[in-house]
């Protein structure tokens, strides 16, 4: 997954402007308030340091396009690099950023950016310009039994914990002597989205349907994965987003290939074109999967292949709700999908023998869906020994598909994923990307020609 600097996007496209959905700065604000609420709770007396991203050089003085960590823009909506977010457990030491003085050969070749004082005054916390961001951050780690850093190497926060680890017991003045990832106080927030999170990830999908939209019309024998790739993402950036990952574009057999990157091929005709995709906006991301048919029409097999991942899927979402395991949601899907393959008389023998079959795994080789947010993988591990339950306020991919890297019976080459981002509700699900159609005749009627 490639990383890419977030734009502000600033300008108009059909009318609509793209520079709505910005989170206010109010909800950081709320955020930073309810850490520290409760890292109150966790280990007092304690802090919590979290750095901007650094910037990763690709060659000599040339650097990988910047994306913010997601951890410290989840509490800062802060864009830019050098700055540190302390958040301490004790009620009468301010919430307060850090960062070196500006530095005016930088602004030469970066511009002007936001200053430390403006975006401390937009979080309603403390401004601390410094020639030493580490020896402050020694010096506000004193009276703390606890630490809570980021496990990104090379950032001021990292610093921070490895310094303290290395300093032997009996010259520790008064500093932390346990030390914790700070996921384990950021994730269960991440994981719940709030009501503009939510808002932020439908403004995500819509600017991937119109992207999607625009680039219908490559979808044609003799074009190629390439050009139909490309379209797709100068579409989502035209409209202020950045792909959240590498699309992935990919015709008849490549498809089979999970992570398809070459994007070598031609469309035929006869083959299915699967485009797994979506669009990063105000570092939210979106993540859709749909198949098209090159011909414009499904037709035999393939459509009774399409026919068998759309009902799995849906049966997968259908399952979707609080309390349920993300293991009874891809157990539905996988019914539908094992009894596909019987009809297709791919596999034989009974449902549930089926089910346990390695023939049957290297047939949909992946689990149901993963949590989406700033992250497109986002926080929180659905599976594992400690399954969690789905909560409302969570947002989950599900995308079952049917791969096959050679031919096998009647099927060729080929691989079918239908994917939806979907939201648990107090009473279920909803699904946030019903823009995009799935049933085979409105995607036939979408790529009419
Ligand atoms: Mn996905």
């Amino acid at each position: 997954m490639s990383i890419y600097r977030v734009p502000t996007p600033s300008f108009e496209v059909r009318g609509e402007d793209y520079t709505r959905g910005a989170m206010a700065s109010g909800e950081f604000s709320e955020r930073i308030a309810r850490v520290k609420k409760a890292l109150r709770k966790l280990s007092h007396p304690c802090l919590l340091v979290v750095s901007s991203a650094p910037s990763r050089a690709r060659s000599r003085d040339t650097l990988y396009p910047y994306r913010q960590s997601s951890n410290f823009y989840y509490l800062t909506g802060i864009t830019r690099s050098g700055v540190t977010l302390v958040i301490s457990s004790l009620p009468n030491e301010r919430p307060k950023i850090l960062s070196l003085p500006t530095d005016p050969k930088k602004t030469v070749w970066e511009g002007p950016e936001d200053s430390l004082k403006t975006l401390a005054r937009r979080l309603g916390i403390e401004a601390i310009e410094t020639k030493d961001i580490h020896k402050d951050l020694l010096t506000l780690s004193r009276g703390k039994d606890e630490l809570y850093f980021e496990n990104i190497e090379g950032t001021p926060s990292f610093q921070l914990a490895k310094s303290l680890m290395n300093i032997p017991e009996h010259n520790r003045v008064s500093q932390p002597t346990s030390f914790s990832f700070l996921e384990r106080v950021l994730v269960p927030l991440r994981l719940k989205k709030s009501h503009s999170e939510i808002k932020q990830i439908v403004d995500a999908l819509n600017v991937t349907h119109e992207a999607l939209l625009e680039t219908l019309p490559l979808i044609r024998p003799n074009r190629s994965e390439l050009e139909v790739k490309s379209r797709l993402e100068a579409e989502m950036i035209k409209r202020g987003g950045v792909p959240a990952f590498d699309s992935i574009v990919a015709s008849g057999k490549s498809a089979s290939t999970l992570h398809y990157h070459r994007h070598s091929q031609k469309l035929k005709k006869s083959e299915l074109l699967l485009m797994d995709f979506g669009a990063e906006v105000h570092c939210m991301a979106s993540d859709v999967t749909r198949v098209f048919p090159v011909s414009g029409r499904f037709e035999g097999v393939l459509r009774d292949l399409y026919e068998c991942v759309l009902e799995a899927q849906k049966r997968a979402i259908a399952a979707v709700r609080p309390g349920a395991k993300i293991g009874s949601v891809y157990q539905k899907a996988a019914e539908v999908l094992a009894d596909g393959l019987v009809d297709l008389r791919i596999l034989r023998g009974s449902r549930s023998k089926i089910l346990k079959s390695e023939e049957f795994r290297s047939y949909f080789p992946h689990g149901i869906g993963h949590t989406l947010g700033l992250d497109v993988h986002d926080v929180g591990n659905l599976r594992g020994q400690s399954e969690p339950k789905l909560e409302a306020g969570m947002v989950i991919t599900i995308e079952p598909g049917l791969y096959f890297p050679r031919k096998v019976g009647k099927v060729p080459a080929c691989g079918v994923r239908i994917e939806d981002d979907v939201l648990v509700t107090p009473t279920g699900r909803k699904i946030l990307s019903h823009q995009f159609v799935k049933e085979l005749s409105d995607v036939e009627a979408l790529i009419e020609r």
